[in-house]
């Protein structure tokens, strides 16, 4: 045989192959089905694949041509697989997208909002007066050393106002504080002797009870204002204006003498009560009155240890709950609804 015409015959062999691998391609109807033509043409033993394996065998003078020959129709068969895959990823994209309904008439499901609880929005509220009148928010930690809790404030250790405060001790000298008058102490003595120290306190308060008029754990907003010239005329002024802000311009309003520790002289704040205009009711167990506060003028002892000298300064000083103010103002009657997060109760503060 002329070695011309076994040329020809071999590199019709090669057309042949190329051909039937391309029809193969050309007809598989999947992935799965091109990725079967995929081995049977270009896998170890696949058509294609043989070819080239035949190059050994070969008379040395025809293996350049049919090399050259049967390496093309390797890439050809390749890039006529690799347009086949985009076409049938394409095509399978296609099919996807429109087996996909999106409904857009079905109703959203309802987005269930939070609110705040009623005594933030109440500690809120008490703030907002505050700062209205020139009072800054100050904080502090809630687990306190037992200097800046009672020492500080004029409370030695065997005061009877430790008992009353019914603390809960960590360690002998580390306690949960009893109220957030330690905040003040700490907030003066990191600015004296600036003047003047116009801070609100707000915050978690801890105490050993627990009945329907207690919780361990409540909450306080506290007030100090130190400055030269303080009399109780300003200590009336801005009380009185916090308690008309708070309840309403109707309300009335009389301080009665009381005893802190750490205020010198003291006094209780009542308001005409708010639900009856001081007609007597429920809410204020029908005297018309209801203490909302206890306030008084800073002890000499107290400012001394902030750093500041009483003899040049005065200052006042009040304390509030949010929890008994949000009961006077909602009317409500047990302490305990306020933690217990039951949500038919939280849901009336809308
Ligand atoms: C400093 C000096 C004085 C804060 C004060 C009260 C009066 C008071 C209670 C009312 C009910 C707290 O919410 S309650 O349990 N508080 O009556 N608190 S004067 O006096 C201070 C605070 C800090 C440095």
């Amino acid at each position: 045989m002329d070695v011309g015409a076994d040329l020809a015959e071999r590199l019709a062999a090669v057309d042949e192959v190329e051909r039937r691998a391309l029809a193969a391609i050309a007809g598989a109807r999947d992935m799965q089905e091109l990725e079967r033509v995929r081995v049977e043409q270009l896998g170890k033993k696949g058509a294609v694949s043989q070819l080239l394996r035949q190059m050994g065998s070969l008379p040395p003078d025809l293996r350049p041509a049919f090399g050259r020959r049967a390496n093309e129709a390797r890439r050809v068969v390749e890039e006529a697989l690799e347009r086949r895959r985009r076409e049938l990823a394409a095509a399978e994209k296609q099919r996807r997208l429109e087996a996909e309904t999106v409904d857009v008439t079905l109703p959203g499901r309802p987005v269930r909002l939070g609110r705040r609880h009623p005594l933030r929005r109440v500690e809120l509220e008490i703030i907002e007066i505050f700062r209205g009148m020139g009072f800054t928010v100050a904080e502090g930690p809630e687990v306190e050393y037992d200097y800046y809790n009672f020492e500080a404030l004029n409370i030695p250790p065997d005061h009877p106002a430790r008992d009353m405060h019914d603390t809960f001790y960590l360690t002998d000298r580390i306690l949960l504080r009893t109220h957030t008058s330690p905040v003040q102490v700490r907030y003066m003595r990191s600015k004296a002797p600036e003047l003047p120290v116009r801070i609100i306190a707000p915050g978690r308060v801890y105490r050993r009870d627990d009945d329907a008029t207690h919780s361990p754990m409540f909450h306080q907003v506290e007030g100090l204002l130190v400055d030269r010239g303080i009399s109780f005329a300003h200590l009336k002024g801005t009380l009185a204006e916090f308690a008309r802000r708070m309840f309403g311009e109707r309300t009335r309003y009389r301080f009665r003498p009381s005893y802190f520790p750490f205020t010198e002289p003291s006094a209780e704040m009542d308001v005409s009560c708010p639900i009856c205009d001081g007609d007597g009711c429920r809410t204020c167990g029908g005297t018309g009155w209801i203490e909302i506060l206890g306030s008084g003028m800073v002890h000499p002892a107290v400012l001394r240890e902030g750093g500041y000298d009483p003899e040049e300064v005065t200052g006042f000083a009040f304390g509030m709950g949010p929890e008994r103010i949000a009961m006077i103002k909602y009317g409500i009657d047990d302490l305990r609804l306020f933690f217990q997060n039951d949500l038919r109760f939280l849901r009336q503060f809308a």
